[in-house]
């Protein structure tokens, strides 16, 4: 009876602790929001599991973005090293790495922290690239827009009815590396299935970042964005 009793102070105790961690980070996120609001800013949380191509993705799309006169910005996650944010230097848009040392995730008082350092009046785009991991991403709102999550082919079409709270909650999703198909075996009706299973509003894009299919599109979705408000 005693051990019952045990058990049950610690699972109230970690949901408290839980909770109050994610409070102040919806406080750190509201005030995020506000920032980028006065701004006119629009910020993307990129989130995926690692290796499936975020940083690859940005390299591709910073460049693009450039060329089409649209002012960028990066903050980038990782557990530890600035290696990301080496390769995104010199591609048209400030860059700040954030090393989260013993966090799988960003949060949005560590993004609040830098965010002035990396937007200026001019910024249009906020790129967020999230630490690896297809889990505790979901449940921190950094005060984004909206998540995209990235769905590299190599990971299997099993991915979003096996972590559908992540994919339930993007407004985008990138399915990438198509590239590789033909030496793989994907089944890309059933990934498509699965997500929309899980997301059926989401916006989808197949892209490779090495033969640049479905760029186009995508670098186009992204040139819209904010344009609304000012129509
Ligand atoms: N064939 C192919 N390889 C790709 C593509 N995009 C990325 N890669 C490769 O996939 C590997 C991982 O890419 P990254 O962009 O570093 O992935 P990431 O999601 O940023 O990884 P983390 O930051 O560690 O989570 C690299 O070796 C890339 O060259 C693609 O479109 N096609
Ligand atoms: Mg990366």
């Amino acid at each position: 009876m005693n051990d019952l009793h045990a058990k049950d102070n610690i699972v109230t105790r970690s949901v408290k602790v839980e909770t109050s961690v994610l409070r102040r980070n919806d406080q750190a996120a509201l005030a995020n929001r506000q920032l980028l609001t006065e701004r006119g800013i629009v910020a993307l949380n990129l989130i995926s599991s690692p290796g499936s191509g975020k940083t690859t993705l940005l390299e591709v799309t910073l460049v693009r973005m450039r060329e089409r006169g649209k002012r960028c910005a990066v903050i980038v996650g990782d557990q530890q090293t600035d290696l990301d944010a080496q390769r995104l230097y010199g591609k048209g848009a400030p860059v700040r790495q954030i090393e989260t040392v013993s966090s799988c995730h960003l949060d949005a008082q560590r993004v609040g922290d830098v965010l002035p350092e990396v937007i200026d009046d001019q910024t249009e785009l906020l790129f967020i690239e999230n630490v690896g991991n297809l889990i505790c991403p979901a449940a921190f709102n950094l005060g984004e827009d909206f998540k995209v999550v990235l769905l590299s082919v190599t990971e299997g079409e099993d991915k979003p009815i096996k972590y559908p709270v992540v994919f339930s909650r993007a407004k985008v999703v990138l399915i990438t590396k198509c590239d590789l198909i033909p030496h793989i075996e994907f089944d890309r009706d059933k990934c498509l299935r699965y997500l929309r299973q899980v997301n059926p509003g989401a916006v989808i894009f197949e892209l490779s970042a090495k033969t640049g299919t479905g760029f186009e599109q995508w670098i186009g979705y992204l040139a819209e964005l904010g344009r609304q408000d000012e129509r």
